[in-house]
């Protein structure tokens, strides 16, 4: 049995998908349900297809890929990731671990390897959680957490609601959405941090991934003119946001080692030189692997908001849009996924991961771990990713081992 998924093809594929949305800056373009990501979905389906997988499209939109095993009543091992991008993102968020998951299938295929459970190769719809909020929405409908009305009725800046645009652009399957046995989920992903790169490693064992909650807040001031007002008679919405902005940064020096803020997205009426901001809409994400330090920053945020308005005399509005808590991913995924490091004679490290994936919610309802490779410098969520192509490979290797042990075919021949 060959020990390694075909570079060949895999490089052609992953080359050919990310002409899709492609931007002129080496990145790509292709937010939930837009038509670049339209274009992705019916390519991976064509893919799925030709690798005889059964394709069905459940109710969120997520794609799977079904490989018979010799025991069909057996719980199928999960793969996959996500292929909806951030805005003008990078090429391998995601990517890699959807077409990573396409190629071990198929070089199952070219080795006519039988395994003794199913195999089902996954797209989510929806990780970015960039157009429609929150993050990780497909898995999380699928995992239980949030119920389909609800995923339906998230609406983009544009008031278009999530459920409509899966309509259009056709992907409004019929399967059910909901947690069914499952014998475990891996997910193969870039590590998006420096980690990896910092200490040489080519494989991330990956142990579990931050908690962190996502925020959305208004201060509503008064519009007026930047001239003939005095200072003193002003409610200017945006030196609110910005005393906040400010106390982000503050509550991340001294709230645990490991605790990130970032206040990403800012919107600013009438944003008029001369008119004293009226309405400014912003957000908050503020992450950790200790829960409690999510939960602490939480509130501080929340009191300095209050403060912000006080201070101003400006209305706030606050809401909490989601909160995935941090749990450690299952020991006998963990294990594998290091044993498979092994067996390719990977360099690896344990690792958790900051960035938030599809595999936090699978972790609630079956037995998860994730394979990480380098990102080259740490850089994530713009043009500028890049992870070598051999580290690449070397991901899919690991995955191809983990399936083959998961799917009880036993490690493979060295
Ligand atoms: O926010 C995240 O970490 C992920 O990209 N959704
Ligand atoms: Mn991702
Ligand atoms: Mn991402």
């Amino acid at each position: 049995m060959s020990q390694t998924v075909s570079n060949e093809r895999f490089r052609k594929r992953f080359t050919t998908f990310n002409e899709i949305g492609a931007t002129d800056r080496d990145g790509v373009n292709r937010p939930s349900l837009s038509g670049a990501n339209q274009e992705a979905r019916d390519t991976l389906v064509e893919w799925f297809e030709k690798a005889t997988l059964d394709v069905t499209i459940d109710e969120m939109g997520n794609i799977f890929g079904r490989r018979a095993g010799a025991d069909n009543a057996l719980d199928p091992v999960l793969i996959g990731s996500h292929i909806d991008s951030q805005y003008n993102g990078g090429r391998y968020d995601g990517v890699v671990g959807v077409l990573g998951a396409l190629e071990v299938v198929e070089t199952l295929n070219d080795e006519d390897i039988q395994t003794e459970r199913p195999i089902e190769v996954v797209a989510w719809s929806n990780e970015e959680g960039v157009r429609f909020q929150p993050d990780m929405l497909g898995s999380g409908v699928f995992a239980g957490e949030f119920d389909l009305e609800y995923a339906y009725a998230r609406t983009d800046k544009e008031g278009k609601t999530f459920g409509e645009e899966l309509e259009r652009i056709g992907y409004k399957g019929d399967e059910s959405c909901e947690p069914r046995d499952l014998h475990c989920y891996f997910e193969l992903h870039v590590e998006q941090g420096p980690q990896l790169s910092e200490r040489g490693r080519s494989v991330g064992v990956v142990e579990g991934v931050y908690g962190f909650v996502w925020m959305n807040a208004a201060f509503i001031g008064s519009a007026d003119h930047a001239g003939p007002t005095p200072m003193h008679l002003r409610h200017d919405a945006l030196v609110a946001t910005s005393d906040v902005i400010e106390s982000v940064r503050r509550i991340t020096g001294t709230g645990g080692d490991d605790l990130v803020g970032t206040v990403g997205s800012i919107d600013v009426h009438p944003n008029s030189i001369n008119v004293i901001p009226e309405r400014v809409d912003f957000t908050v994400d503020f992450r950790s692997y200790d829960n409690d330090v999510v939960d602490h920053a939480t509130e501080q945020i929340q009191r300095e908001i209050e403060h912000a308005a006080n201070r101003e005399s400006v209305e706030m509005e606050y809401e909490e849009i989601m909160r995935v808590d941090a749990e450690p991913f299952d020991d006998g995924c963990i294990e594998t996924v290091e044993q498979a490091a092994n067996a390719v004679g990977a360099e690896y490290m344990r690792i958790v991961s900051g960035a938030g994936h599809d595999a936090n919610y699978l972790n609630e309802i079956c037995p998860t771990s994730m394979i990480f490779v380098p990102s080259v410098d740490g850089i994530s969520h713009t043009e500028d990713e890049y992870t070598e192509w051999e580290d690449v490979i070397r991901g899919a290797d690991v995955l191809l081992h983990v399936v083959l042990e998961k799917a009880n075919m036993g490690e493979v021949e060295q």
